[in-house]
């Protein structure tokens, strides 16, 4: 198949999701172009499948904000029809999704019928999408789109209830590749972030409210105070800041280290003890998967799809919203006796088996194939 990928190129899940997927598939013998505005994060080799097209928007002194989705929607346009696309997936709704409804009308001028599927993510839908800005946009090319994927079923049960849809969504959750992703031997790494055999809690994401850092931060405090350890707090955004700031005046600044973005993130992971996910609301939770692949057990919300994700008491634990009480006695259970972290660790690279690339990758591939047959 001749596949076109749009998404955001950046560190954000649906990036990263859309990124591994285009290279899976291209691994698989199908050729994937990538339609955005940089080269994604993570396509950063050459392979003979894969190629990328640039979207640039043309600037004018007329435009306050450069109209993106025209520019998105012209180059959909020429790439389908000069590279002879089968298919498009947009990953975000916003404004993936309505671009490719606008280029597939266009081709249909060329009599070129290009069917688009659309996977939702998750602040697409529960953030951002369903405020009035964008709802009605949204909901039509949600309805409009020929395939459309969420991955949860909460998510799925969430569009449903925030937007009028009249079709069936299929859920395919996220996947991990374990050829990437697995417990490596970094033990000098260790022994520089934790010299005297502390127990290493990690936290990354792209600090924004919805990700509850301070929350982090304060259930540290709580087994800081217990147990000898240290927090690596992976990533950056808005709340950073204010999170270092909170640090100094929790005195907690000598056992707290704030590494910015990383690329190796799985040679991070491979030190790690305990992953930190007190989300307020979270689709998936995939940096919680990359953990687990690295023999990571995780501490996390309730919210929105991370109970398909965690399960209580074996991987990991789940507390309520803002329970930061629950999440360090929870975290301290598994980090106080040796044997208790063991068994921890082994479950959590168990369960996230049950997202192994290999087993995803087919439902993906078997979604396309149904779109593509002839009604
Ligand atoms: O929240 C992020 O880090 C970014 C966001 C995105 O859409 O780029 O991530 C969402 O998509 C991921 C991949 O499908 C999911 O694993 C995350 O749970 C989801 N984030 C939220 O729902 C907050």
């Amino acid at each position: 198949m001749k596949i076109g990928i749009v998404c955001y190129p950046t560190f954000g899940g649906s990036g990263v999701v859309a990124t591994e997927l285009g290279k899976a598939l291209a691994n698989k013998g199908h050729q994937v172009h990538f339609i955005t505005y940089s080269q994604p994060a993570r396509l950063d080799f050459f392979s003979e499948n894969l190629f990328y097209h640039e979207v640039s928007v043309r600037d004018y002194p007329l435009f306050d904000y450069a109209p993106y989705e025209s520019a998105l929607a012209s180059k959909l346009v020429d790439v389908v029809r000069f590279e002879k696309l089968d298919l498009l997936h947009v990953h975000y709704a916003i404004p993936h999704a309505s671009a490719a409804y606008m280029a597939k009308q266009i081709l249909e001028t060329f009599n070129i019928h290009i069917p688009f599927i659309t996977t939702l993510h998750g602040t697409d839908i529960t953030l951002v999408g369903k405020d009035a800005t964008y709802k009605p946009v949204v909901t039509f090319s949600i309805n409009k789109s020929d395939g459309v994927t969420t991955v949860s079923d909460n998510l799925r049960e969430e569009t449903c209830r925030h937007f009028n849809i009249n079709r069936e969504i299929r859920v395919i959750p996220n996947f991990i590749d374990f050829t990437r992703f697995n417990a490596q031997p970094k033990d000098h790494f260790k022994k520089a972030i934790a010299p005297n055999g502390e127990r290493i809690l990690i936290h990354t994401s792209n600090f924004r409210k919805v990700k509850r850092t301070e929350d982090v931060i304060k259930t540290f405090k709580i087994i800081v105070n217990e147990i000898s350890s240290k927090l690596l707090m992976v990533g950056d955004g808005p709340e950073r800041a204010f999170n270092e700031q909170l640090c100094r005046e929790m005195g907690i600044v000598e056992h707290v280290r704030f590494l910015g973005k990383q690329d190796a993130i799985e040679e991070i992971l491979s030190i790690s003890d305990l992953f930190l996910m007190p989300s307020e609301t979270e689709s998936f939770g995939l940096a919680a998967l990359e953990a687990m692949a690295c023999k990571v057990p995780i501490i996390t919300s309730n919210a929105g799809g991370l109970p398909e994700l965690n399960v209580d008491g074996f991987c990991g634990f789940m507390s309520d919203v803002g329970d930061i009480e629950d999440m360090a006695k929870n975290s301290i259970h598994i980090l106080k006796e040796d044997e208790t972290l063991k068994k921890f660790k082994e479950n959590a690279y168990q369960r996230a088996f049950d997202f192994n690339l290999e087993k995803i990758l087919p439902m993906y591939i078997q979604y396309y194939e149904d779109i593509l047959k002839p009604k």
